[in-house]
């Protein structure tokens, strides 16, 4: 579709000019960069936008609720490079978005939230127009960069700016205000085509200082003990060869972050993943590749990190992340592929393999602890524990290494991040820096829209009720998708008792429910697996089909323990129990 959307005859048919409005220059400077997918939810203003951009070719996706499209935008961004977008109304359809953009700013993911508003001369005045809030205020403090465009002429050059904010340096969110009047503005179409930006180099290249190459080699040199931790950052870069090239040419032990997993297959034998704890302590230098020293890593010191003293060497493409927790003796700063592309140059040809005694004395642990849960993982108890549920899904993984996870929940998260082994980059999405609840359904659309491939979700049965709406929406799109509820009545487990009184206890659900029906009510199957067999089948019937699946697994109330692996953040009173 063009950018004309008509022609205005006079009497004269010299005088007879083409114009276009704010409604297409939006769409034409979307589809202009590439930008050919929209998460949203329709409504005033926007919602003959979103028909126009479906006819004209873009995908829209409409969601259920604001927050469930803003999380498709965010990990669309993540996987694509490209700034995920997501179309919502105003006021309270902007709100609900906002928490997706604060998510994917906070996790460096690439997005753009584009809202409609209501009439600037009102809202400024406070006189109450329909929707009425100041959104460009409200979105800054949680965004990388807010623009607002009041000029038809000025929609290419504001999404320019939008896009760039998006992708270069760190990535993040962008919020991007689109007053309803706007849409109706008319201009010249010759002159309106002129005014669109198509964006060259979006994310530039960032190399790192030579300097700064030397002096992270000559610390990795004088390793006794070195480790590589790869984190989200590295798997976003797409630098799949020169990472593996520098793990392999060093042959430093690496440990992925969550979804750094399948970066580098978890059972390449470098992989120090069923080690963690062991490398994190008695390590001596430690290489970070887009990974950062927050709560995750215990901020990089105290227990965890042992009583060696460390040495940190951190790439990374913000400076400013440097020195954020402890001192960063080797800060690398530039873009992940031009930093261990320059690393691997200047290792030269006879590179010293760390000591055998370090990567032996890591592969025996990791070969125990790999041994002493395996027998776990193949019980095919009734009712279901978390390892006899989650040893069948890592066989499914290990067979269909190309479909995508998504993982939410406490229990259900922790134990599945250390059960399932990834073979392949960008296919673990899960709660990210915030531990955030919600991205389930979100993350599960787009990754089957971005990329194509089977889906397999694995939600704790709280987990899946923050988007628990959007099966609707993957049924409408016919969408291979298969979710696999983990249901043990509740957040964490489903056996507390209320002390007082006769309401239920304050972590626990409707005891036995059957969240397979909700997908039969939309046309997708439902499958209720009481055992590891029931549930393998189930799975592997979803994944085959590649039909809208929901499985209900039942596990037992009892089996998960309180916040998973990281009951230790709940705070404590200083007044001792008696
Ligand atoms: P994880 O949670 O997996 O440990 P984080 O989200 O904490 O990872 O860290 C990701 C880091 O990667 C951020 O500090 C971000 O600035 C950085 N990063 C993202 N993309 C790139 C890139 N292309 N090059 C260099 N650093 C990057
Ligand atoms: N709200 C949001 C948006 N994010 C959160 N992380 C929480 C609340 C608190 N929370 C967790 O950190 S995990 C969790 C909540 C509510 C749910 C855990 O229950 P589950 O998983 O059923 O998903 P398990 O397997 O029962 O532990
Ligand atoms: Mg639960």
């Amino acid at each position: 579709m063009s950018a004309v959307v008509q022609s205005i005859s006079s009497a004269a048919p010299e005088a007879e000019r083409e114009l276009t409005d704010g409604f297409n220059l939006i769409i034409d400077a979307l589809k202009l960069n590439g930008l050919d997918t929209i998460y949203g939810v329709p409504g005033i203003p926007i919602t003959d936008f979103g028909r126009m951009a479906q006819a004209a070719g873009i995908r829209v996706l409409s969601f259920r609720h604001e927050q469930n499209a803003g999380y498709a935008a965010s990990i669309a961004g993540f996987l694509t490079k490209k700034p995920g977008i997501c179309l919502t109304v105003s006021a309270p359809g902007f709100l609900n978005g906002l928490t997706a953009l604060a998510h994917a700013t906070t996790n460096c993911f690439p997005m753009i939230l584009i809202s409609g508003s209501s009439e600037r001369e009102i809202v400024d005045l406070q006189q109450g127009d329909y929707e009425e809030m100041d959104q460009l205020a409200v979105a800054k403090p949680l965004c990388k960069a807010a623009f607002r465009v009041l000029h038809a002429q000025d929609i290419g050059i504001g999404l320019a700016r939008a896009i760039r904010a998006a992708v270069s340096g760190r990535p993040g969110g962008v919020y991007l205000d689109l007053p309803a009047k706007l849409f109706g503005q008319v201009m010249d179409a010759e002159e309106g085509r002129k005014s669109l930006v198509k964006v060259i180099d979006a994310a530039p290249a960032q190399l790192p200082a030579p300097d700064s190459i030397k002096r992270a080699l000559d610390v990795l040199k004088g390793a006794k003990r070195p480790l590589i931790i790869l984190g989200k950052g590295a798997a976003y870069a797409q630098a799949d060869d020169e990472i593996r090239q520098l793990v392999e040419k060093s042959g430093i032990p690496f440990l992925p972050m969550s979804m750094a997993k399948g970066l580098l297959p978890d059972l390449h034998p470098q992989c120090a993943g069923a080690a963690r704890s062991t490398v994190l302590k008695d390590s001596d230098v430690v290489l970070l590749i887009g990974a950062r020293l927050n709560w995750l890593l215990s901020h990089g010191k105290g227990k965890s990190w042992g009583d060696q003293p460390k040495k940190f060497i951190q790439i990374d493409i913000e400076p400013k992340e440097m020195d954020s927790n402890v001192e960063i003796v080797a800060p690398v700063v530039g873009d992940i592929g031009s930093c261990v592309s320059a690393l691997l140059a200047g290792m030269g040809g006879a590179w010293q393999a760390p000591p055998a005694e370090w990567t032996t004395a890591i592969a025996k642990k990791r070969d125990e602890n790999v041994a002493k849960m395996a027998p776990r993982l193949m019980n095919n108890n009734v009712p279901m524990d978390y390892h006899g549920a989650l040893g069948v899904l890592r066989t499914i993984i290990a067979e269909r290494p190309d479909a995508i996870l998504i993982n939410e929940g406490a229990n259900t998260l922790d134990l599945a991040r250390g059960v399932i082994d990834m073979h392949q980059p960008r296919k673990r999405l899960d709660v990210g820096t915030w531990g955030v609840m919600g991205i389930g359904m979100g993350y599960a659309v787009a990754a089957a829209v971005e990329t194509g491939k089977p889906v397999l979700a694995v939600e704790g049965d709280s987990a899946f009720g923050f988007s628990g709406m959007e099966v609707e929406t993957i049924c409408r799109y016919n969408l291979p998708v298969c979710i696999v509820i983990f249901n043990n009545n509740g957040i964490y487990r489903g056996t507390d008792v209320n002390v007082a009184g006769d309401d239920p206890a304050t972590t626990v659900f409707v005891k036995d429910a059957r969240y397979d029906r909700m997908m039969e009510a939309f046309g997708g199957v439902g499958v209720n697996a009481i055992s590891p067999d029931e549930l393998k089948r189930a799975v592997n019937a979803a994944m085959d089909s590649g039909k809208p699946t929901l499985i209900n697994a039942v596990i037992d109330p009892t089996a998960g323990s309180e916040s998973g692996r990281i009951g230790n953040l709940n705070p404590q009173s200083a007044l001792k129990k008696k």
